[in-house]
């Protein structure tokens, strides 16, 4: 129970609002169930975060439930890690407000996220989009987490986080840990391979890989990935001269644990035709167990109701604790019930 008490505390959360990919899983998901044993761990579905952009209400909830299936599918297990629904912890809302008042209009408005998603819904350009970075500093500083794993591209979400916290800890004393991201060396940033100059992204379906896909489909995608048009055709890891190559042979590091040089040498003479497949065969096989595994959890709603109740009460505990120090901090009249 002592050391128990002395693990840091990773978090990090999904929006809800695609299928799982292998992006989200390479960047992300994979990473977090190799830590079970060493941290004291949380992952959400972010559902809250999902409703910044318009949503289909009964899709949302199926992909809220799938989601959280394929956590547990891809190694989260239920038993050592913490898994709950974002909106089922009232807390991240009421934090998310105070935050909102500790983070400042111009921070805001330099998020490349908010500028590109902003660009894709010109036509529901809404508050909650504006200020999505302070409900995820919420999210991040309610449990006092050390680590955030996450991809490449919630960097900059993770910095204001930190500034949030900073700024809160110098006028009221030490009440948030100052979290710091954690970012994975391979697989941080898989690129679409459709266009491998942009992220692998839900928004690009055919680029993208997901991971409840079929394995004919999966092949297919992989038969079609762009590769460069350079005319040395062969297989060597240059991201600025052959982008298509070099984010194929990422993700071939990423699910074999190959190095870079291995994959060069294994290709050396093969060519495009031979190693586009051969990526394609690798990633089915590290995607085949999480979605048999995912098929069969979903069956089990009545399980999956277990996890996510009991995961919720345990998230709440601990962001109950961190709210009541806030909200007496700032000067707010405590509850009397
Ligand atoms: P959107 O298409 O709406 O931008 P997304 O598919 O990028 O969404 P998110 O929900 O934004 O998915 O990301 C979930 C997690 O997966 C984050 O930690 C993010 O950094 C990571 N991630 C997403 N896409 C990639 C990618 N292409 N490569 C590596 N990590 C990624
Ligand atoms: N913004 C993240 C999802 C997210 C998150 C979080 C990640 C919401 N809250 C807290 C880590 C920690 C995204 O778009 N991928």
């Amino acid at each position: 129970m002592e050391n128990e008490a002395k693990k840091k505390i990773m978090l990090s959360g999904i929006q809800p609002s695609g299928d799982l990919h292998l992006g989200n899983y390479l960047g992300a998901v994979k990473n977090w169930g190799a830590r079970a044993d060493e941290f004291d761990c949380y992952y959400f579905m972010a559902d809250l975060h999902t409703l910044t952009v318009r949503q289909n209400p009964a899709e949302l909830r199926r992909r809220s439930l799938e989601q959280l299936a394929q956590y547990i599918a891809c190694g989260l297990d239920p038993e050592k890690n913490t898994l709950f629904i974002q909106s089922h912890v009232h807390e991240h809302a009421e934090l998310g407000w105070i935050l909102n008042c500790y983070t400042m209009f111009g921070e805001l408005s330099r998020m490349t996220q908010f500028k590109d998603k902003s660009a894709k819904n010109a036509d529901n350009i809404n508050g909650g989009l504006f200020t999505y970075p302070s409900l995820m500093a919420a999210d991040i500083l309610l449990y006092q987490a050390d680590y955030v794993p996450v991809g490449e591209d919630q960097r900059q979400h993770c910095e204001l986080t930190r500034d949030i916290a900073v700024r809160f800890n110098n006028i009221y004393g030490d009440v948030f840990k100052v979290p710091e991201a954690y970012i994975p060396k391979a697989g941080a940033r898989v690129m679409g391979l459709g266009n491998p100059t942009a992220k692998m992204s839900k928004s690009d379906p055919n680029g993208c890989v997901f991971l409840m896909e079929k394995p004919e489909d999966i092949a297919r995608k992989f038969k079609r990935a762009i590769t460069d048009s350079d005319t040395e055709r062969c297989v060597r890891f240059d991201p600025e001269n052959k982008p298509g190559v070099s984010n194929l042979m990422n993700i071939y590091a990423a699910v074999t644990g190959k190095t870079l040089d291995e994959i060069e040498r294994e290709f050396d003479g093969a060519g495009y035709g031979a190693f586009k497949p051969a990526v394609g065969d690798a990633v089915i096989e590290t995607l085949r167990p999480i979605r048999e595994e995912a098929q069969r959890l979903l069956a089990d709603k009545a399980y999956l109701q277990q996890v996510y109740t009991e995961g919720a009460q345990k998230a709440s505990f601990i962001a109950r604790k961190t709210l009541r120090k806030v909200y007496k901090k700032v000067g707010l009249v405590e509850k009397p019930f």
